[in-house]
Order: C-alpha cells, then structure tokens, then sequence
C-alpha cells in the first residue's frame, strides 16, 4: 500500500487527508496527522472521498439529450453540440450559475470566472445568494472589501457568542475551523464560555455552556438591542477609535431599539438580552459569530452588520482573541495594492430586467433566474449554463425552475451527477474525480483559523479525458467566437498573459517567463503565490512561497497565526472602518416596520446534517446507511396540538404548495419551529443516482419563495418562512 496526501474539497474546513492506496484504489483515508491547518481531523464525509471516486453514477463521459434521454457521446461532439445550439445575438441571452463546489476546485473557480467575463452576461447567478451574500455585502461596506471578513480568533477568545451557525456539524462557514469542537472544548478548558443563539438546541449549542432559542429571523432584533444596551450602560469601548468612523451614528441608529422594543420579536425577555450585553462587554477577549442562520433571512445584511458592529464597539475586532482578519497566501485582494484607502464598493450598477433587482459583486439574485427565464421580451434568458449547481434542490421555488428550465434553446452542465437539475441539460460536461485533480484553495485561506498555504497534486493519473479547466476553457472559446475547436493552449496563455499585463504593468513580461512551463490553473496559482504577501517576489524574496514549495510540503506551510491588520486591511474611500453604512441606516425602517407586524404561529427553518453536503452526497453508500435523516423536528407541544407524533407523515404547506415529511418529535426545538433539511428530494424521474432515488426524501425549497428576499443583498430568504403542518391521516 501507498500513501497520498490530499485536502479535501467537500467543506470549508479543507481538512488535510491521508489516503491509503492499492493500484488505483482508495483503500483507507485519514485526517493527515502533520497536516499544518488541519492536524489530522477528518469527518464522516472525508472519509468516503474513495467511494465519491468509484461511484458508478458518477459521469464519466459527456452525455447529450436525445429524443428526451441522456446517451454518451464523445467530447467533440458533445461541444459541436454547444456549438451549434449556442444563442447569438444578445449576450444577455446567456446566463450562468455557478454552484458550491465551484468555490471548492481551483479550477472551477478560476476558469468558471474567465468564462463569466468572455459571456460578458449580467445574467449571473450562484450560490452566494443564497448563503452568504449578506456578509460579504455587510464587510464590503464596512472594511471597503468584499473579502474581509473577520473570523473569531478561537486559540485565543475568551467568549466565544454563535447565532445561526452549528459548526459541530458544518465544520465552519465563511470561516474555516477544522475540528470547531476541539478547539471549542480546548477553550472551555482554559475558562472561556461558548454560548450559542439558535432556534433549535443543536449539536453546537449541546457544547455550549449557554444555550439561548430565538425567533427565526430575530437577529437584527436581538443584536440591535444589545448595542443600544451597550451604549445606554457605558460599556462601549472602541479600541481603534482613530480607524472608525460612524459611531455616533450607529449610537443614534440604536437608540430607537431598547430591549423592551425588540424582546417579542426575537423570542427573548428584555432582562436576558440586557446581560447578554453585559456578559459580551465583561468579557476580556470574546468574539461573536453569525452564519447562515444570521444571512438568510429578511434582514441578513442588517443582522451581518450588526454582527460586526458589535465586535467593533467592543473593542474585540482586529484583536488576538477577537475576530481577525485572516491574510491568505495567494489571490488575496486585499493584501494587493496601496493599504489604508480604497475604491470601497458599489452595487447596483445594473438592475435585474424583471424585478430590478440589483446586481451585487456583478451577480443578480439566484432567485430571479427563474423570471428571467419565464419573461419574454428583449433580453430573456434563453441559455443557462451551470457549472456545480443544483437550484432545482437548492433554490426556492425549485420546481418552477425545473419547469422554466425545459423551456431553453440550450442548457449545458458542467456536473459529475444526472441529477435534480442536470436531466433538464442538452449537454452535461463532466469533469475528473477530484481525485484525479490538483487542489488549492482560494476562497478558504481568507477564512481560515490561522495562516497556512497548502497544495494537492493529482493524487491518480487522468486518463484522456479533460479537466474542468480544459472544459471551461473550451466554452470560452465558443463564447468568444473562436469555435469548439480552437487552439486551447494558445487562448489560456493569451487570457493569463492579459491577465497578468493587466496587473502588473512593465514586469508582466519577465513574470511570464517566469512561469512558462505551467500551464492553467497551475499556472495563475503560481503567479498568486509569487506575488502573495508571503511571496517570493519573482525572485526579490529569495525564501518566499512558490508553487514548488508547496509541492515540497504536502503537510502544508504554516504562516502564523493570525495577526491585526487594521487599518492596512481597510479599502473603504475614507480609509476608516465604516461603522454605520448609509445603506444600512436606511434599511433599519424596514426593521422598525416590523415591530407592528405579528409573528407567524409556525416557521420553518432548515439545518445541516453531519453525514450529508447540501444536495449531493446521498448517493455514496455509506453516508446513505443508518437512520432516515431528512425529517421534520416539531417541539412536543406543538406536535400534541397538530396530532403529530414521531415517524408519521405530514403535510408541510405554504399557500398553494406542499411536501411531505416525516416528523421527529423533539424538545431541541423551540416552540412554533420547525426544521427540515435541505437539498433533498431526489425522486425526480430521469436521474442516475441510484443510491439517492432509494431513500428520496422531500425538497424543502419546492415550498419556498423565488420572490422572498433580502433587498439590499438579494439573498433568498430560506428560514423563518411562515407555513402550515398538518397530520395525514
Ligand atoms: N432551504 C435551503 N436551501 C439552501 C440552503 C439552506 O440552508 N436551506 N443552503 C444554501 C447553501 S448555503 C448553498 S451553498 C446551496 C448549495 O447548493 P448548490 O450550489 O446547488 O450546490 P450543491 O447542492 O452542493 O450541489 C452541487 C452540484 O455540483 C455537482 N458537483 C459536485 N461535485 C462536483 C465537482 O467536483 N465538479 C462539478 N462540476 N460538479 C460537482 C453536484 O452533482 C451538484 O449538482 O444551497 C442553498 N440552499
Ligand atoms: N456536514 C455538512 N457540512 C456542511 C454542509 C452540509 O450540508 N453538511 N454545508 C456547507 C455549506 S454550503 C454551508 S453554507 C455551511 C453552513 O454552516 P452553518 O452556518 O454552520 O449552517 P447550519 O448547520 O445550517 O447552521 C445554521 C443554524 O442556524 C439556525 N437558524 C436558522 N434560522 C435562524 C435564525 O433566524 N437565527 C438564528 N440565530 N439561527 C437560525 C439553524 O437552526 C442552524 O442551527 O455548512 C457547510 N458544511
Ligand atoms: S470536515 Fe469538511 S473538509 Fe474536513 S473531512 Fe469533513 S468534509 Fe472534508
Ligand atoms: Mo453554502
């Protein structure tokens, strides 16, 4: 047996791996004890990376729709098909939609965004909207950059505060905390609290050493009382006050907001929500933390702010044991450029065609794809590509989309699965097994728990088929005119090379020649690396990072923890920490509106599961075994009113739409809340996932609203939904 050393691309932990191989096969896989980000954690979704690589289901050659079935065909074909049915005309026609493991490949990543610009479509959509959209708009406004996004320094708080989040399961999001339960339990063993604000009593809140439900959707409530708490007791303390701006704003914003104001809508007495202040203000070193619970919902932008804000105004943002700024290694733009002042950002720059919504970081809602789809007129949508998406399963409304999507001259997917979405394509591209594919992070090292740079090479050789980059680069080709079978190796070096003289002016050509044995995306990786701030500068830093270096270092280079970077992080125009954001500030009326408006008797929420990843890991075995997981948790009292008791079924409706689910009777959940997981559902005829169609479960999202969002980031509004249960007898 062999060993291999491979990050894993399934979650934002990017946990370290140790396979174990026998000819060409994954025998055994362990968290990768040396692994310098990781050390050696590894969940139960890792550990099935070999049978991910031996599914049968999975595609391993193009398939086109003929005669309304999927038949194999060969790669030229499958791109002379593109080709041929390609909208011309108006470049609008095309849309894109980019799903979550593109975040997750390298590959993906870098050459789906060159083929976004060579569409040059508004019609963008992805999973950003619906996840965590918020949060990057909230930091965008009050950092000046829509990647700087602090992360609680764990190794080092003293109080840790969660609302929305159960990392014992997700392993972190928008921070990457491989292990969030050791490192939880360490803390408590050096006298630091964890305390978690969720509606349902989760596995994280099971740690805690407080546990507090609120209202779904509550949390711009609950957080603006706690500032106006702060404020009114004396307890602010700013400790950059010559960086931030805003404050007598935000202290004049707040005001209007007493616990006694907000306690009804957040499900929270007054008297808790006051020493909940008090217990975040007394705290030496504490963080707090919102996730996709916080982004969800009606007021994820305003709930993300406040997040912030509050770790501002507590003089813990920016601090060893407060929440930090990560500094990644390669792609970081924030490291880039003159420090201090910025462009800051902007939105809507254009409105969607339909709704007018507006585009955020050159995206439109995902929930407005499907009226753009629908709508006739100039400027319909008439194509869609996705790469790793599945909205028919992720996206509200999915079933209106399914039926949307049939009506497209062309759909083209690059995906590993037949699936919810993908049997709607005439065209599905699949890519390698991640195992036959190199992996470097991107997003996550601007995320992460502490500073560290890794690399995988391919841990088993390809055979002729094309990686993900060479497919998206094709499509590129097509998008720019210059056909399926244009000269690939010569248009990724004419991209990179504009790339790079783009940005780097006189010495674009030196750097080139640099690195003119790379090709793709190993190629920019290297470019990143070299000009990173841990680079070695083309050569000036002579022991600074480079791709061979990490090819050198399987367990990965550590490069400290994590260290203040305020106000050399700061992008905004002013060159400050915008404390109170004009958009936001207005955005507060809505809030206040909803003082007057009563709350439903029954929502619902959705939740992560351990052994589970959104909508696509239920065909391996052995994630598949065991207990039913795709369940409806009901608090006792209201399962006795509803007649509901563990293991029947039930009808989950919202207006004219429902589902069926089973029922858990469980007091982890708070009264007047219910809990389904998404990205299940997989009962739709056509698909080849065998294992899934087994054990189907219900789509939440066929409940849910298109049209329900957050106004400023356009983020769909998947949680404190009002819907109705009822018994089926
Ligand atoms: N109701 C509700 N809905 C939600 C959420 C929720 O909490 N509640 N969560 C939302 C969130 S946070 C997210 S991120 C989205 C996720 O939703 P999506 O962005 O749709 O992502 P996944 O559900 O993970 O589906 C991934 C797709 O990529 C394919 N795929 C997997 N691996 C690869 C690969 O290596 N290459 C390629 N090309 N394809 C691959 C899979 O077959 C699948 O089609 O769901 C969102 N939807
Ligand atoms: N095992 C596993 N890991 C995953 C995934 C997976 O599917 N499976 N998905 C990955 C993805 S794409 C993401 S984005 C991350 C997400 O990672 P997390 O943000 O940790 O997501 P969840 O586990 O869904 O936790 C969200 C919590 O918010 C609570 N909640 C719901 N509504 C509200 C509300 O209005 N207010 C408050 N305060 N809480 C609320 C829910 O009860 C739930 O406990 O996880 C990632 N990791
Ligand atoms: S926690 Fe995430 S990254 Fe780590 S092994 Fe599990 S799925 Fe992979
Ligand atoms: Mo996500």
């Amino acid at each position: 047996m062999t060993t291999a050393h491979r990050i894993c691309p399934l979650c934002e932990a990017c946990c370290g791996l140790e396979l174990g191989i026998e000819q060409d096969r994954v025998v055994s896989v362990r968290g990768y004890d040396a692994d310098v980000a990781s050390e050696g954690f590894i969940c139960p979704k890792g550990a099935v990376l070999g049978e991910l690589h031996d599914d049968p289901d999975r595609l391993r050659a193009p398939l086109v729709k003929r005669d309304g079935k999927h038949v194999e065909v060969t790669w030229d074909e499958a791109f002379a098909e593109i080709e041929r049915r390609w909208p011309r005309g108006d470049r609008d026609a095309m849309a894109l939609s980019l799903g979550n493991p593109t975040a997750h490949k390298f590959g993906l990543l870098l050459y789906g965004a060159r083929f976004g610009r060579a569409l040059g479509t508004k019609n963008v959509y992805s999973a950003s909207t619906l996840d965590q959209m918020p949060k990057q708009l909230a930091c965008g406004w009050m950092f000046g950059h829509w990647l700087s996004v602090p992360v609680p320094d764990l190794a080092r708080t003293d109080l840790l505060v969660v609302l929305g989040a159960n990392p014992v399961v997700s392993n972190g999001s928008m921070w990457t905390v491989p292990d969030f339960k050791g490192k939880a339990k360490a803390m408590q063993a050096r006298g630091g609290k964890l305390i978690v604000i969720d509606p349902r009593r989760t596995e994280t809140a099971a740690l805690a050493d407080r546990h507090v439900f609120i209202r779904p959707g509550g949390d711009a409530f609950l957080l603006l009382g706690l500032a106006h708490v702060l404020f009114a007791e004396g307890l602010v303390n700013v400790r950059l006050a010559e960086h931030v701006a805003g404050l007598d704003e935000l202290r004049a914003a707040v005001a209007a907001f007493p616990p006694e104001r907000v306690a009804a809508r957040c499900g929270i007495a007054a008297a808790e929500i006051a020493e909940l202040a008090r217990t975040i203000a007394a705290a030496d070193r504490a963080a707090v933390y919102g996730r996709i619970g916080t982004c969800t919902q009606e007021y994820g932008t305003i709930a993300s702010w406040l997040v912030d804000a509050i770790n501002v105004i507590t003089g813990n943002l920016d601090r060893e044991g407060g929440a930090m700024f990560p500094k990644a290694a390669a792609f970081a733009a924030n490291t880039l450029g003159a420090s201090g002042k910025g462009k800051g950002i902007t939105t809507g720059r254009r409105t969607s065609r339909v709704s007018g919504a507006p585009e955020v970081f050159g995206e439109f809602p995902m929930g407005c794809l499907v009226e753009e789809i629908e709508t006739p007129g100039l400027g319909q949508v008439r194509g869609l590509v996705t790469i790793a998406s599945n909205p028919v399963l992720s996206a509200p409304n999915g079933a209106r989309l399914a039926k949307a999507l049939d009506s497209l001259e062309l759909m083209v997917s690059v995906d590993i699965y037949l699936n919810e979405t993908t049997r709607h394509a005439d065209v599905i591209l699949p890519g390698l097994s991640p195992l036959e594919d190199a992996h470097y992070d991107i997003a996550f090292p601007q995320l992460a728990w502490r500073n560290t740079a890794r690399f995988s090479p391919a841990v088993f050789p390809r055979d002729d088929r094309p990686a993900e980059w060479e497919l998206l680069l094709r499509l590129t080709a097509i998008a720019l005119g210059k056909g399926a079978g244009a000269d690939l190796r010569a248009l990724d070096d004419a991209l990179t090379a504009d790339d790079v003289r783009r940005t780097a002016g006189p010495f674009a050509e030196p750097m080139l020649a640099m690195v003119k044995d790379l090709r793709g995306p190993e190629r920019m990786l290297e470019l990143g690396l070299r000009a990173g701030p841990y680079g070695d500068r083309f050569g000036q830093v002579p022991d600074g990072l480079t791709l061979a270096k990490l090819r050198a270092t399987p367990a990965g280079i550590d490069l400290g923890a994590l260290a203040p970077r305020i106000p050399e992080v700061l992008r905004t125009p002013s060159g400050k920490l915008e404390l109170a954001p004009p958009a936001l500030i207005a955005d507060l009326a809505r809030v206040e509106a909803d003082l007057a408006r009563p709350v439903p008797a029954l929502v619902v929420i959705g939740r992560r599961q351990l052994r589970s990843n959104n909508s696509w890991m239920h065909n391996l075995p052995t994630l598949a075994k065991g207990k039913f997981r795709c369940t409806a948790l009901v608090n006792p009292g209201d399962a006795a009113r509803l007649g509901l008791a563990t293991g029947t079924r039930a009808e989950l409706a919202r207006g004219e739409r429902s589902i069926t689910v089973e029922i858990e009777v469980t007091d982890q959940m708070m009264p007047g809340v219910i809990s389904v997981p998404h990205g299940w559902g997989h009962d739709e005829p056509d698909t080849r996932m065998s294992v899934a169609a087994a054990r189907p479960g219900a789509n939440l999202n066929a409940l849910l609203d298109d049209a329900l969002r957050d106004p400023l980031s356009g983020n769909a509004v998947l949680g404190g939904v009002a819907v109705e249960l009822r018994a089926i007898r």
